[in-house]
């Protein structure tokens, strides 16, 4: 069975961009990959954390991918940090990494930003751990949102450029990146991506908050000028709120369009929130029934699986290295 590779920063409660851009798919590819879903929790580092409430987003995140359906019995789930591997490799593809690479990285561009008194050398640095984190495993394929497509095509050229300089030692990546839910928009700006890390809590709707908070979120999201409910490339505020509406509730946008039609947007956000809500609902109920501890044993048990993977691995990088 080919094999798949994917990881989510616990930086903060995901989003519903988070499981539309990625988890959702990861649920279906279970069924035609073996596949491995890591914490990547030391990529998470790269932004400031409180230890205390990192290690509870730690288990929150690995809960989160069990209450959608990522099966421990099918799939292997663990946390980066519990394999050193990843950054002894990251350490390696440093080495042939140029710098002028990494400076095009538009997340890198993004953060710094966003992060202005702490851009740190493993933000920079954040990509060749993640070509570390897939490569490791011989993914061939690697689920994720849109703003990782770049990502994943610079493991790609670091895969080529280690196999061209110490021979066929790293399988190649592909990306998959589906073309509904990719990339959802924040809801105080519809320019931008939805983003957990985001100044203010007003840009996203976390898997964990509650249907009033969500309801108010939605009600203040920014809308385009004009009444009209309807998808289109230059109201980008109405077409986010309608791509949401449209892959939580399982119905068509052309349908909604015709639901709305008439309507201001006050009553389409109204029942945006409805279906917004149910979807929580059902998410949070399943969420809140698994305990720390089962967490924890599920993590361990994955740390023990795939370090036996990641050891077989970086012995062969060694020896391809001369160390
Ligand atoms: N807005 C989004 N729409 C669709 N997919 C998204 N993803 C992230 N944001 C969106 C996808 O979710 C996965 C996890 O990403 P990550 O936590 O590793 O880092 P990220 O891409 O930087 O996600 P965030 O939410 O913006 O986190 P912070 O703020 O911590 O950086 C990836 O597959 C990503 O594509």
């Amino acid at each position: 069975m080919k094999r798949a590779f994917s990881g989510i920063q616990p930086t903060n409660i995901l989003h519903i961009g988070n499981y539309l851009g990625a988890i959702k798919n990861w649920v279906e590819l279970q069924n035609d990959y073996a596949c491995i879903f890591c914490v990547v929790d030391q990529h998470a580092l790269t932004v400031k954390q409180d230890p205390k409430e990192f290690s509870q987003n730690i288990l929150n995140v690995a809960k989160t991918y069990l209450a959608f359906g990522i099966d421990p019995n099918r799939s292997i789930i663990f946390r980066q940090s519990d394999v050193p591997e990843h950054t002894e490799l990251a350490w390696y593809f440093n080495t042939i990494t140029k710098i002028a690479e990494l400076e095009r990285m538009t997340q890198f561009k993004d953060k710094a930003v966003r992060h202005k008194d702490n851009i740190n050398l493993g933000l920079f640095d954040y990509p060749v751990l993640m070509a570390a984190d897939i490569l490791l495993y011989d993914a061939e394929l690697v689920p994720v949102g849109e703003d990782q497509f770049q990502h994943v095509e610079l493991t790609r050229t670091i895969a080529e450029r280690f196999n061209k300089l110490f021979g066929k030692t790293f399988v190649m990546p592909e990306p998959l990146v589906k073309k509904h839910g990719a990339r959802i928009m924040g809801l105080d700006d519809p320019k931008k991506k939805m983003s957990k890390s985001a100044a203010s809590p007003a840009n996203y709707i976390s898997l964990l908050d509650k249907p009033d908070v969500a309801t108010k979120k939605i009600m203040r999201a920014v809308t385009d000028s004009g009444a009209e409910i309807k998808f289109s490339a230059d109201r980008p505020a109405i077409s986010n709120l309608l791509t949401i509406y449209s892959l939580l509730g399982n119905l068509e946008i052309k349908d909604i369009e015709k639901q709305y039609a008439g309507a201001g947007y006050a009553e389409f956000k109204t029942g945006l929130a409805k279906v917004v809500n149910n979807f929580l609902i059902e998410f949070q109920n399943k969420f809140l029934k698994i305990k720390d501890e089962e967490v924890k044993e599920i993590l361990a048990d994955g740390a023990a699986k795939a370090g036996a993977l990641a050891r077989k691995k970086i012995i062969d990088v060694r020896k391809k290295l001369g160390l």
